[in-house]
């Protein structure tokens, strides 16, 4: 197949761009290196030193003897996105290009305003693009489990059958996300479903939990491949700070009681799942929605969790309630469904099983570039970004 991977400079994109490659695919990446101007802008950076995309693409040719084809530009440049999709002619495009911070969004005005811009305008770009020059492609694009938010009923996968006054419907699914970035995700939702209406487009919507991990069988062939791991207050997610939190003995950040609870999935997984649904493309003329994640856990057990793999390599490691800096519900019912991309063959890892050996070891071997600065959070939801770190109400005891 013809794959165009939209962010593959990104920490999912450039994984996903290897992947497919060693697999015989024709791969080609957008990116405009945002990611990197965004950790400008915040004084912060990866804990993984990654090289430049022009360094991966010739390291991957000289570790595997495979090309990826680059395209350096902007998503929301209309003459830039529609020729690389016109003279790509792709199969499918894997878009992860937008900005994925649910923090970032919430910082002030400004910030909200650049993701929505950036995400739903890059979007639009897109679909246009596909409707004018590649309506066959088919459209696989990144949402996000928090699309949803966290109702006090199951979640199904995108729609639902309704009875209301009589009548019964399938419809979408009600979204209440949790900050402006999930909110990009419900619009671009909104705009996928309709273009697929109108000009009978192609495409699958992936709402996926959290991600974790760092390594993939092909960034293990050469570090020079490795890709980023974040881990800062703007785009670390809480797995991934609690792993650098313990081993820069800072104790773990759980806002709040700790029992948010979200779906979770190693990048392994959300390699394995991108290609079950290039493989398998809809119909067109209807968004398919799958929901892409495989376990569940509120923060407190993700931080039980670190806690333990921590131990096992002889680090001692304090949990402690902080002050919530988000608004969002601390105790939820939580029960999503995830069954369309298992029916397609997913093999799933599990997080007690990698987070040792795929995750705290590469901490442990690049503590030395912890940014100590970005790892307690200042970005509140009423207040926006502040000078204040969040506050710590009370320890944990110890689990010993
Ligand atoms: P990332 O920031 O590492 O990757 C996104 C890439 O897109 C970056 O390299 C960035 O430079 C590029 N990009 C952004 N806007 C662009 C534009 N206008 N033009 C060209 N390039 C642009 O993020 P990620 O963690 O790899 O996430 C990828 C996608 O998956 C995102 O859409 C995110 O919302 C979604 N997602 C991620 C997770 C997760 O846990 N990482 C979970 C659920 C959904
Ligand atoms: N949290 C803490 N301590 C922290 C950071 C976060 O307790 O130090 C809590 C948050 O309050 C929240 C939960 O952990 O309840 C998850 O937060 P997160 O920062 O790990 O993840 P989130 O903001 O939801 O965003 C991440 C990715 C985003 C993706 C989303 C999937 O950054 O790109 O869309 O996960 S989902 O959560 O399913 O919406």
């Amino acid at each position: 197949m013809r794959i165009l991977i939209l962010g593959g400079d990104g920490y999912l994109g450039w994984p996903t761009a290897m992947y497919f490659s060693r697999r015989d695919h024709t791969v080609a990446v957008v990116d405009n290196f945002l990611r990197r101007m965004m950790h400008a802008e915040r004084g912060t950076d990866s804990l993984t030193p990654i090289r430049s995309l022009h360094e991966r693409v010739q390291a991957w040719r000289e570790v595997t003897g495979r090309t990826i084809e680059m395209h350096i530009g902007d998503i929301r440049d209309w003459y830039f996105i529609s020729r690389v999709i016109r003279e790509f002619q792709p199969d499918a495009i894997v878009h992860y290009g937008e900005i994925p911070s649910a923090p970032y969004s919430m910082i002030d005005v400004h910030h909200a305003v650049r993701v929505h811009e950036n995400n739903v305008n890059g979007t639009l770009n897109v679909l246009w693009a596909m409707h004018e020059f590649a309506p066959q492609a088919h459209l696989i694009k990144l949402g996000t489990m928090g699309e949803y938010g966290t109702p006090n009923i199951d979640i199904p996968e995108g729609y639902f059958e309704v009875e209301y006054r009589g009548r019964k419907d399938v419809l979408p699914f009600p979204k209440q996300p949790g900050s402006f970035y999930h909110l990009t995700k419900v619009h671009d939702s909104h705009n996928i479903m309709f273009a697929c209406k109108i000009w009978n487009l192609r495409a699958t919507d992936l709402n996926q939990g959290v991600v974790y991990g760092i390594e993939t069988e092909e960034s293990n062939l050469d570090d020079r491949l490795l890709t980023r791991f974040d881990y800062d207050e703007s785009f670390g997610t809480a797995l991934n700070r609690f792993c650098v939190q313990a081993v820069a003995g800072i104790p773990l950040t759980v806002f709040g009681k700790g029992e948010q609870t979200r779906g979770y999935l190693n990048i392994l997984d959300t390699l394995q799942c991108v290609e079950l649904t290039a493989l398998h493309p809809p119909e067109p003329g209807r968004m398919r929605v799958f929901n892409q994640w495989v376990e569940t856990f509120s923060v407190l057990d993700l931080a039980r969790a670190v806690r333990k793999a921590a131990r096992e390599v002889g680090i001692e490691v304090k949990i402690a309630h902080y002050v919530n800096p988000r608004v969002e519900a601390e105790e939820h019912y939580y029960n999503p469904d995830h069954n369309e991309l298992y029916h397609l063959g997913l093999k799933p890892h599990l997080l007690n099983d990698m987070l040792v050996e795929q995750v705290i070891k590469r901490v442990v071997q690049y503590r030395d570039r912890i940014i100590y600065h970005s790892i307690v959070p200042r970005i509140y939801w009423e207040r926006g970004g502040t000078d204040e770190y969040v506050e710590i109400v009370e320890y944990e005891d110890n689990g010993a």
